[in-house]
This record gives C-alpha cells, structure tokens and sequence, in this order.
C-alpha cells in the first residue's frame, strides 16, 4: 500500500483538498508511502455517510445479521493476517515476535468478541400497580448512541481502533475512524474487509490526518458525530473535551499513565524480573499499561536491579521481520527525541544508568529510531522523570521499606491507569491492590487481558471504562418505555 486513501461510504477516495503526507517506516527512518490528509470536508462526507447509514440497511438489518457480519469481519483479519501484520510493522517498526500475537490476534478478537457479547444483550421489563387495577409495564430498552468518532493513537493500532470499533457496530452504531498520522494502514485495509463481507457502506469511515485543525478536530466538532471515544495523551483529552462540551457529546477516554510496579520481597523474584521486563520493555515500552516506576523492598532491592538489567542489556533489537528480535524502534524521531531528552534529563536529576541510557545503533538499520532498554535508580521521588509520561523503553527502581510506604509512592502521582504487585501473600495482594489509585491492577502477572472486564483510567489517565457490558453502556443510549395498560 503505497498510497493510504481515506474511506467514506464504502469507497476509497483522495482528500478534497488534494493534500497528502509522508508516512515513515520507524525501523528505517524511510518514505514508505504518501497518506490522504483530510480535512474538514472530508469529515463532513464521513459523518453525514455515517448518519445516512444508520436509517439504511445497517440500521434496519435483524441484531443476528449484523452480529454475523461482524464475526465475518473476525475471520477475514484472521484469513488476512499476514497483509494486516506486514503493514501494521511498516508502520510501527515493532517485531513480528510481538505484532503476531498481540496486535493482529486482537484486531480479529475485538469483533468477534464484542459480537457474542452483543448476543446476549436483553432487556429488562417492570410491571407496576397502578390506581385503575389495570397496570403497565415499562421496557427498559438500549439504542445505538449513533455516530461515533473514534480517535486513536499510534501504539497499538489495529488492537486499539478495533478495541472501540468492535462494540460499537456491535450494538449498532456507524463510526468514523481517525487513525493515528503515523499509523492509517490497518484502518484503511480493514475498510477492505468491510466490503468483503458486506457491512453496508457508510457503516465505517476512516479519514486520516492530524488532530489540531485538522481531521481530528473536525470529527470532535462534526455536529451530526454524536459520541467521542479517544485514546491518546492527556493532554489531547483535556483539548478534545473542552470542545466536546459545545454539544455536550458523551466521551470515553483512555489516556496516559506512569504506572508503578511493587515487588515485595515474598514474591518469586524470578517471575517478578520476567514480568517487569515485560511490562517495562515490551512494544519498545509504547504501551499506556507499561512500568515506568518500579518499588522494591529492600532486602531483594539490590538483586532485583542486578537481575532486571542484565535482561535489560540483552534484549535484541534488530530486524522487525525477524522473529527472534524483541524490540522495536520508537515511532517517530520526533518521539526518539522526547525519549533522548529524558536520557539526558534524568541524569541531570542524579540518576545511576544501571543499564542502557543512550540511543542504539541497529545493524542494517541506520536510520531508524532505537533506543537502547534502560534502567535507572538514585532519583528523588519529586524528579520529572518519575512524574512524567515518558512512554518508552525506559523505568527507574527506588527500594521501600514498608507496604505503607510503598502504596503511598505508587499512588504519589497525577495519572491512575494500572499497577503490578508482585508477591506471594494472597492477603497483601487483597490489601495492596485495593489500595492502589488505579483502573486496573495486576497481582503476579501483568496485562492479562479478557474483554469481558473494565479496562480505563483514575485521575488523569482516563473517563469511563471499556470493556464487556461497560462498552456496552457507553455506546448506547437507555430507553424506558412505559406502556399503560
Ligand atoms: P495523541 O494524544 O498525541 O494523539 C492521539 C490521537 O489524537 C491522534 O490520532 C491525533 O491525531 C489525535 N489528536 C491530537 N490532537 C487532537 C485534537 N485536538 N482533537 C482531535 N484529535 C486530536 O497520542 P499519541 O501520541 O498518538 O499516543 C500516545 C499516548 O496515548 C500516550 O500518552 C499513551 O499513554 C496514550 N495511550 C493511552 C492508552 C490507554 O488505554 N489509556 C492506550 C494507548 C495509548
Ligand atoms: O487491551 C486493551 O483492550 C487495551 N485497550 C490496551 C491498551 C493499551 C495501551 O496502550
């Protein structure tokens, strides 16, 4: 795919204006392809698509029908897996070894998954007394909200615009999909898919481009777009609801986080370094559930920060294709350069670089944006580095000596998005775990997934939560229906 074109009411087309953008591979800091930037026109034809669709076939067609659709999206991600993996690499740089099993798996999984549960949807119906003896009965009903922006990033592409895209038309909805500027291949192929298995056109729409005056803040202001789900930055939330309130359109946000881990020295501290080198490295560290702050006690403090930075030193980076490489480049050298400027930040904050601490240098990959792994300890708890989102393959450990104390580290922070607890005492997982200001947390392991549950953020790492019958919720509206009788 050489050339990334929006997708409105079923069709591929430019950008009214004309306007196309570069799109880079991060492995190799190359041109790969020239992307449609659209503009405000664009998404006037995507919404008003998206709105005609809702009155057509798609709004008319039986729930079984259209749930059937969508499990024929499922199986066509999975029949067309590997074009929907050589883009999403293209895009992101990030290895087979990881965009296998996690990325594309997911993009088929969230329909799929949001189709059963959308089959065992039901409602709910009252009878009442009333004063003539002949009653009512109210029915207790949900709607499709109706169009719905979805706004994406740039880390999981597939497997996040898919995470709202799935349940969405599962209860019924039209959507209209800004994908990440740095990540519009999968989105576009999908529009594909929706064609093959006959999803009527203006069901899904995708129109690239950037956020501030661009496709993303038309879609937030587009007055026939009716719900704004985003995942992305905080800051960008902030920007989004202000102009949300205009309209006073429903949002679900899922935003950043700085999530710590705590290793209790009861854990098994061989399972406690795989899972934080997990949870700190994977996806180059560009997942909103990643570590960045790290507690141990400290008694295996010590041997803790030995264990996690010899993982640290040898993860492989390298050939994106290869499956034995185990990191990825950062997507954009814009985000290398945040990345670089908290390299530098944190030493001038009197951090020890246990492991790492420098940009990589990648065989057969010169231009592209590698970071090496990296491990730091020594910084005060008011350091920026451990206040901040850095969001890349970077952690800092700090030991504690009390469960008090270390709950009170973990949640001496503006975001509440996940946390780790790594021990052997079922009653301190209770206990801590409950403690900890945060969405989700993960006791012994470390994004364990299953759709069914609530996934979102406290404080500034998100509104509302997704998920099962909470998505449910969010994409549609309540009706009672009171009928005397
Ligand atoms: P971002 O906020 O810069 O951009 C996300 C999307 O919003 C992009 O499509 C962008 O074009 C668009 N956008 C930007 N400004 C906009 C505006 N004013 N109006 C409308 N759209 C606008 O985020 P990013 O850099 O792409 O992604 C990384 C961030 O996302 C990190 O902070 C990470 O923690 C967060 N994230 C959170 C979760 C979660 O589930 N909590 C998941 C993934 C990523
Ligand atoms: O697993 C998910 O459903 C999900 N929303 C993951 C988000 C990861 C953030 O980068």
């Amino acid at each position: 795919m050489k050339r990334v074109q929006l997708f409105i009411d079923g069709a591929y087309t430019g950008a009214e204006s004309g306007a196309t953008f570069g799109l880079v591979n991060p492995a190799t800091g190359e041109e790969v392809a020239r992307v449609s930037e659209g503009g405000a026109p664009d998404v006037d034809r995507a919404a008003k698509a998206a709105k005609r669709a809702l009155s057509g076939p798609w709004g008319q067609m039986s729930t079984m029908a259209r749930l059937r659709l969508l499990r024929a999206v499922a199986d066509r991600i999975d029949e067309r897996r590997a074009e929907f993996l050589a883009l999403e690499m293209r895009d992101t740089g990030k290895p087979v070894s990881f965009a296998g099993k996690v990325d594309i798996p997911r993009g088929a999984a969230n329909f799929r998954i949001f189709a059963d549960m959308a089959a065992g949807q039901h409602e709910e119906a009252f009878h009442q007394d009333t004063p003539d003896g002949r009653g009512a009965v109210h029915i207790t009903s949900r709607q499709p909200v109706g169009v719905v922006g979805v706004i994406c990033p740039w880390n999981l592409p597939l497997l996040l615009m898919t995470w709202k895209v799935g349940p969405a038309l599962a209860a019924g909805n039209t959507v209209v999909v800004k994908p990440s500027e740095d990540t519009p291949s999968t989105a576009t192929l999908l529009g594909e898919v929706m064609n093959e298995v006959g999803i009527p056109p203006g069901v899904y729409n995708v129109v690239h481009g950037f956020g501030p005056g661009s496709a993303g803040e038309a879609i937030v202001q587009h007055p026939a777009v009716d719900a704004i789900t985003f995942t992305g930055e905080s800051a960008t939330g902030r920007a989004i609801m202000a102009a949300c309130a205009t309209d006073l359109k429903r949002v679900s946000f899922e935003l950043g986080g700085k999530n710590p881990a705590l290793v209790f020295a009861d854990c098994d501290l061989d399972a406690a370094v795989a899972g934080t080198v997990r949870s700190a490295f994977s996806n180059c560290g560009q997942i909103c559930l990643c570590t960045e702050r790290i507690y141990v006690e400290k008694p295996v403090f010590a041997e803790f920060v030995r264990r996690l930075s010899l993982a640290a030193k040898a993860l492989k980076p390298g050939d994106p294709s290869d499956p034995d490489t185990q990191m990825g480049p950062l997507i954009s050298a814009v985000h290398r350069d945040k990345v670089a400027s908290y390299l530098k930040l944190a030493v001038a904050e009197g951090a020890t670089v246990q492991a790492g601490g420098h940009l990589a240098e990648v065989a057969g990959f010169p231009g592209g944006f590698w970071v090496q792994p990296t491990v730091w300890t020594g910084l005060d708890h008011s350091a920026r580095t451990l206040r901040e989102e850095i969001f890349g393959p970077v952690c800092h450990v700090m030991p504690f000596e009390s469960e008090e104390e270390a709950i009170a580290l973990a949640n001496d922070t503006p975001y509440g998005l996940c946390a780790a607890v790594w021990t052997g005492d079922v009653a301190r997982a209770h206990r801590v775990g409950g403690a900890i200001d945060a969405g989700m947390v993960w006791v012994n392991t470390w994004f364990l997934r299953d759709l069914r549950t609530p996934f979102g953020g406290m404080k500034a790492s998100g509104i509302g939560r997704e998920g099962g019958h909470y998505s449910t919720e969010f994409y549609t509206e309540l009706k009672n229906l009171c009928i005397k009788l």
